[in-house]
């Protein structure tokens, strides 16, 4: 079929969406919602079969639900409507939750059901469950609701007819002062569920002194008590605040008022507000923050690093580093790089470049940090190493994860391996290294050009990785183990850790890390210093979230001039 993604943002679940659907043999294109008439120029340039709204903010014109029928991914159960679906099944506890595709009619939420699917729901963030539960969700849904349109024969069923067990209701967006957090009243399982159910859009607010708050990222401070409200401490990006009961971590926070109104480490944004005095607990350690993590079973080192939306910045890369070598002097055979449930890495933090007093100066040591790590694992001697990705990766972190000598991805992940979105940047993390010799000259040129988004199934097809398994995170760690530990029981550990020294002497004879890193950065360089401004600006508008005023050319297909001149010959 052909199919048109019209999305308010090209965010994880409409990337999903559309590599699911290329690789379902459908012919796919993209539109941002920018206005209706951008939506129906797009409408009559591609002439889909059917348009698919993964993520959409605005009502579609009638007259282009009534020209072609619009099948809307809403996270909730049958019957569900309005804004903040996820935000409400989260703040009232709900076991089972769902993802119903629906036709989109005049009444918002109310058409006819295509197809629906359910899930546990866990106690994580609003963004987990979105990234996680819902996404997987939404594709078994979505991929049913497609056949059933291509079948012919499927009449879609009011939410009360469609054979739900159970129907939800219109409930209207949830506002801040639903979410509202009583500090000497709340006790932290509540704090943490008004804070995780608004993360991470738009947040919590709140007051600190005469300042207005954005509240993300919260965690349980095991082992700290004080006066509701209090400030106890602080652990790397984090400031412990103490409820009723105990006390909560709150990594990251928007200070509207603030010099930088994005979301930012705590302990950044606020450190001017911060007594000095305040008790510094390191993060990663027991009672901390927890980002990095390293659990070893038998003769595997598991490395965990969760970071915040998969952001590295220059400290969290330093202490990363420092964890890895830590790791590579045990007497371990294996190191898997796990990185966190949601995602891997995104490469370097642009929010902290964003809001450092001199952003390029803050690119280049965020650069430098990141390379330092790609080039200790590329040049681990005496540990195999896994990249294992749960989650998403972008940018950088594609090119970090393929500096491991294996890498293994959940079959739901998508890939996002170029850089020049960012304003053109070119890009470091040893991928001029990298990217032709795992995939071939021809396919790096192309993966790098395109700017697509791809699924697992074709990252390995590309020999980005090496193999994908694992339905959700659980069948993803339990296979992880498995196919860890046979490559210990079998003679394969030995002959790869050969091979990779061998292959290693013989690429550093034809050209040294040193050349490919100093050329990258030479090349960075321009980037962050240059006369083109294109990457600042680029960064900017990312970071401040500025609305995209026209969908580019490598989403919109219908947009360029090889499918405008086809369809010109057709008519
Ligand atoms: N440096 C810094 N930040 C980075 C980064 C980097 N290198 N790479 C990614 N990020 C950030 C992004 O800025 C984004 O930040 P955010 O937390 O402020 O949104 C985040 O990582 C993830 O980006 P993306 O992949 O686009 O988002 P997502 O799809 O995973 O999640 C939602 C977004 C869904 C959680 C959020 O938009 C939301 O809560 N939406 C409400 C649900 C809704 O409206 N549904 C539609 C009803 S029909
Ligand atoms: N029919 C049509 N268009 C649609 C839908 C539909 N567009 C996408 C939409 N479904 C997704 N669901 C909703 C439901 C309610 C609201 C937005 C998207 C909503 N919005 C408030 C408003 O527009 O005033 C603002 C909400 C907020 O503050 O976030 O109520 O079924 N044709």
């Amino acid at each position: 079929m052909r199919i048109l993604l019209l999305v308010h943002a090209f965010n994880s679940l409409s990337q999903r969406v559309f590599t699911a659907l290329e690789a379902a043999g459908h012919e796919v294109s993209v539109e941002f919602d920018i206005s209706d008439q951008v939506s129906r120029e797009a409408l009559a340039l591609f002439s889909p079969d059917v348009i698919v709204a993964p993520f959409l903010k605005r009502a579609i014109p009638e007259d282009i639900w009534r020209a072609c029928p619009c099948l809307i991914i809403h996270p909730g159960i049958p019957g569900d409507r309005g804004p903040s679906a996820l935000d409400w099944a989260l703040m009232n506890g709900e076991r089972r939750w769902g993802v119903t595709i629906l036709q989109a009619e005049a009444e918002m939420d109310a058409g006819p059901v295509w197809a629906y699917a359910e899930f546990d729901m866990r106690e994580a963030a609003k963004s987990s469950l979105y990234r996680r539960e819902v996404t997987e969700a939404a594709v078994a849904a979505l991929l049913l609701a497609l056949s059933r349109l291509q079948g012919g024969d499927f009449t879609p069923a009011s939410a009360e007819a469609c054979g739900a067990a159970r129907l939800g209701k219109w409930r209207a967006a949830m506002t801040q002062n639903e979410r509202a957090i009583d500090w000497p009243a709340d006790d932290t399982a509540t704090v943490l569920r008004k804070i995780r159910s608004a993360d991470g859009v738009p947040g919590v607010r709140d007051r600190l002194e005469d300042q207005t708050l954005y509240l993300h990222d919260a965690h349980r401070a095991e082992g700290l008590r004080g006066d509701p409200g209090d400030i106890l401490a602080v652990s790397g990006p984090a400031i412990a605040r103490a409820t009723m009961d105990g006390a909560v971590w709150i990594g990251h926070v928007r200070r509207p008022g603030g010099p930088h109104p994005f979301k930012l480490p705590a302990s950044a944004a606020l450190a001017d507000m911060l007594e000095d005095a305040l008790p510094q607990i390191p993060p990663g350690s027991p009672g901390g923050y927890p980002d990095i993590s390293y659990v070893e079973e038998g003769e595997i080192g598991y490395l965990h690093f969760d970071f915040y939306n998969g952001a590295m910045g220059t400290e969290a890369c330093g202490r990363l580093l420092e964890a890895y070598r830590e790791a590579c002097r045990r007497p371990t055979k294996l190191i898997v790089l796990m990185g966190g449930p949601e995602f891997w890495s995104n490469g370097m933090n642009l929010n902290l470049i964003e809001a450092a007093d001199n952003p390029a100066d803050e690119s280049w040591r965020n650069i430098n940090a990141i390379n330092d790590l790609a080039e200790a694992i590329l040049t681990t001697p005496n540990h195999l190493t896994i990249a294992a990705l749960q989650g998403n990766a972008g940018a950088g972190g594609v090119f970090l994860a393929r500096a491991a000598d294996l890498v293994w991805l959940r079959s739901g992940v998508t890939l996002n391996p170029h850089y020049k979105d960012m304003g053109n940047l070119h890009g470091s993390e040893f991928w001029t290294y990298l990217l032709p010799r795992h995939t071939g000259a021809h396919s790096a040129g192309r993966i790098m050009g395109s700017r697509l988004p791809m699924g697992a199934a074709a990252a390995v097809s590309a020999r980005l990785a090496e193999a994908h398994f694992g339905a959700d995170h659980a069948e993803f760690m339990a296979e992880l183990k498995c196919r860890a530990l046979a490559l210990l029981s079998t003679g394969e550990l030995k002959r790869l850790l050969a091979a990779k020294s061998a292959r290693r002497r013989m690429d550093e004879q034809k050209c040294p890390l040193s050349a490919y890193r100093e050329a990258e950065l030479a090349e960075m360089k321009r980037n962050f210093y240059g006369p083109d401004p294109s990457y600042h600006v680029a960064r900017y508008n990312f970071v401040c979230k500025v609305p995209k005023s026209r969908t580019p050319k490598s989403l919109a297909r219908h947009r360029r001039p090889a499918a405008l001149n086809r369809r010109r010959q057709a008519s």
